[in-house]
């Protein structure tokens, strides 16, 4: 990471005196712009969640911690551990880039997502998260928003932790940190698994009647190097394993060709170095990912003809620089990235590889003291498409102290994913060689303020998103539009010893042809964070409301437009520190055992009870 002081000092003139959304005002942050940076410097609405918070909602999963946040919707086909949808602003799951430590999680899928459902909670020490546009700093894939995972600690201790819930549910977990001299090592291990209920009752198929179980494996090692005082380095490599039991939905043609279990696995090895002396930073780092997922039937066994097995590796090399001018500074960097994906049935092998290179360059200045400004541009290589462009600005107006307003403009735009251009012999999918890049453009106005204890933001947005990339049974095609508009009020206040944060969010996400509803979208959302300590006791409530949303029913031909209702849900989560080291934890998730669906026919948990404790050392 870039040097704090110097980069702070320079920053601190611009600096907003109010403070942005849940975090402090010298919160630093590193996605925004690629450099350290106090988030109210940064234009556009972010959040940061810590491991504190995570350990406080008492979240087990990835999804459990990004449904909190403004503008997230979320539909997953069942419980734990079963593919899910992250919808930013109402895009789609494909159009949010899902980063681990700054580096973009791949996209093996026909449907060009990341598998940001896969990843295990145990994993993130930090969750920074930006809404609207980004492609102009990262390229391609960042439309809705970014969320960066990261991975890395800047605590100095050990802990060891165990947990038990409803439905079968375990979780073990440890980390070991040491200094020895400059130099700081982790190891980390994570073990989870619940047995969890039948995903799809509605099931015709007998064998579809089990329960629809999940478990985790993870394992991390680090090691952080201070060689000067202005060069530091680090290495880092993890993995896990997941086991997902799911249902086929009916019976199938010939059962050996229906999968019903995942098997996923997943490495990752980063290394960087970072240089900072004065006004000057610049950090490489290279990364190497290699994952694999085995869809299969579990009456048959991963060995059968029938398996289909994914297989894909990354290399991506960064190299960014940052340089402080005036009241701000300004970044240019360039990224490459290879991507190698081969799709296996028994019949075929499908094998793809592109390259892509990317060159940036932002800036940020400050000038007639209230007044910031911002511009990003980048320009991206694809083997396929060639050069493809985007750009960014805003500016943000303390008109009053401690009020700032601020109005931006972005493009973005996304790759096809690699199956969708090159096709896919498995799926009977032709290859379309004038495959485009799905393109967007965002408007976004906000204000933002500290009124009494009450820190607040409102923001209206709209999107237009063009050559999104559609299929039928022969292919992928650029065929439709969808505009999205949407506004959003966040805030947090504490009142005496209670913390309260609220979001209210409201969005119309359109198809252009059709002009209907986005599917899986909730119009209205409400998020509500109550939190406190009573004599050490730490509470935390959390009331959520997802409005009605649109799905289809499969089951029907041709399948039908279906409406899922809206639900209030609440969870309820304590923590006590038993002693300094020992803390014991517990929660109830769904308080009220509401039944709801957020794909249609898939089950939801129910109310789920877990108790763990945790000591560091
Ligand atoms: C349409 C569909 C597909 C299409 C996707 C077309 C595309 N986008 O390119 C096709 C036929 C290609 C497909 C493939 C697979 N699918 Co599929 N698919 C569905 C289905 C029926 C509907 C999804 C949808 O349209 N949602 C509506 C839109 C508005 O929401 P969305 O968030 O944009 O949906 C996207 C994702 O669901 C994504 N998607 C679809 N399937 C899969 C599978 C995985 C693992 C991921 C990450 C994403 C994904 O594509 C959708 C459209 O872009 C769902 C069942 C359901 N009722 O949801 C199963 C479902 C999501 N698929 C499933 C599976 C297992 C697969 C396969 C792994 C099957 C296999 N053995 O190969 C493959 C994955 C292939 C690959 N390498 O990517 C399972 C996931 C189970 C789980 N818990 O993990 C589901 C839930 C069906 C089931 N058996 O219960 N699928």
């Amino acid at each position: 990471m870039i040097k704090k002081l110097s980069l702070l000092s320079a920053l601190s003139v611009t600096a907003f005196s109010g403070w942005a959304q849940d975090s402090k005002p010298d919160t630093l942050v590193v996605t925004a712009n690629r450099f350290q940076q106090p988030v109210n410097t940064v234009l556009a609405p972010t959040d940061v969640v810590t491991r504190e918070q995570i350990d406080k909602w008492q979240s087990k999963t990835v999804l459990d911690v990004l449904r909190r946040l403004p503008g997230v919707d979320i539909s997953q086909s069942g419980g734990m551990g079963q593919q899910a949808s992250v919808y930013i602003r109402g895009t789609d799951a494909r159009h949010a880039l899902i980063l681990m430590d700054g580096v973009p999680v791949p996209r093996p899928n026909l449907s060009n997502e990341s598998n940001l459902y896969q990843i295990p909670a145990a994993l993130i020490q930090r969750i920074e998260y930006i809404r609207g546009p980004r492609s102009a700093v990262y390229g391609s894939g960042a439309i809705g928003g970014v969320i960066n995972i990261i991975t890395e600690s800047q605590e100095e201790t050990s802990q060891i932790e165990a947990g038990v819930g409803s439905k079968g549910y375990q979780e073990y977990a440890g980390t070991l940190r040491q200094r020895f001299g400059d130099t700081v090592a982790t190891a980390a291990g994570a073990y989870q698994t619940t047995k969890a209920f039948n995903v799809q009752p509605g099931s015709t198929w007998d064998h579809d009647g089990d329960r629809d179980g999940f478990r985790n494996k993870t394992f991390f090692g680090s090691l952080q190097h201070t060689f000067s005082d202005s060069v530091n380095g680090f290495f880092r490599g993890y993995g896990y394993a997941n086991n997902i039991d799911y249902d086929v939905g009916s019976p199938p043609f010939s059962p050996a060709y229906s999968a019903d279990e995942n098997q996923y696995y997943n490495q990752s090895w980063d290394t960087g170095l970072r240089y900072s002396a004065d006004s000057y930073s610049s950090q490489l780092i290279a990364s190497f990912q290699k994952l694999k997922s085995y869809n299969y039937s579990s009456l048959y066994g991963r060995y059968h003809d029938g398996t289909t097995l994914d297989r894909m590796e990354q290399r991506y090399i960064q190299w960014g620089n940052n340089l402080i001018v005036g009241h701000g500074s300004v970044s240019a960097g360039v990224d490459w990235k290879q991507e190698k994906l081969t799709a296996t049935t028994q019949a075929d092998a499908d094998s793809y590889k592109r390259d892509t290179t990317g060159l940036y360059l932002t800036g940020q200045q400050q000038v007639l003291d209230s007044v910031t400004l911002e511009a990003s541009g980048r320009e991206d290589h694809d083997e396929q498409f060639g050069w493809h462009g985007t750009w960014q600005t805003a500016a943000g107006w303390e008109f009053v102290e401690g009020y700032r307003a601020t109005l931006s403009y972005g493009t973005g735009f996304l790759a096809p994913g690699l199956t969708q251009q090159f096709g896919s012999p498995q799926y009977g999918i032709a290859s379309n060689p004038n495959l485009q890049p799905e393109e967007s453009r965002q408007w976004e106005a906000g204000i933002e303020g500290v009124t009494g204890p009450l820190d607040w933001r409102v923001s209206t947005w709209r999107y237009k998103i063009d050559n999104l990339i559609s299929y039928d049974n022969d292919g992928y095609y650029n065929v439709k539009s969808a505009t999205i508009k949407g506004l959003e009020w966040t805030g947090n206040m504490a009142t005496g010893p209670v913390n309260h944060q609220l979001t209210l969010q409201y969005i119309d996400p359109r198809d252009d042809e059709t002009d209907e509803r986005l599917l899986r979208r909730a119009r209205k959302q409400v998020k509500y964070d109550i939190s406190g300590d009573v004599a050490n006791l730490g509470w935390d409530v959390t009331y959520q409301y997802i409005g009605e949303r649109y799905d289809t029913n499969f089951n029907t031909f041709p399948s039908e437009k279906v409406k899922l209702g809206g639900i209030s849900l609440w969870d309820l989560a304590v923590s006590y520190p038993v002693t300094s080291a020992l803390t014991v934890r517990g929660k109830i998730a769904n308080l009220f055992d509401k039944e709801y669906e957020t794909v249609y026919g898939y089950a939801t948990a129910g109310r789920e009870y877990t108790l763990s404790g945790s000591y560091t050392f």
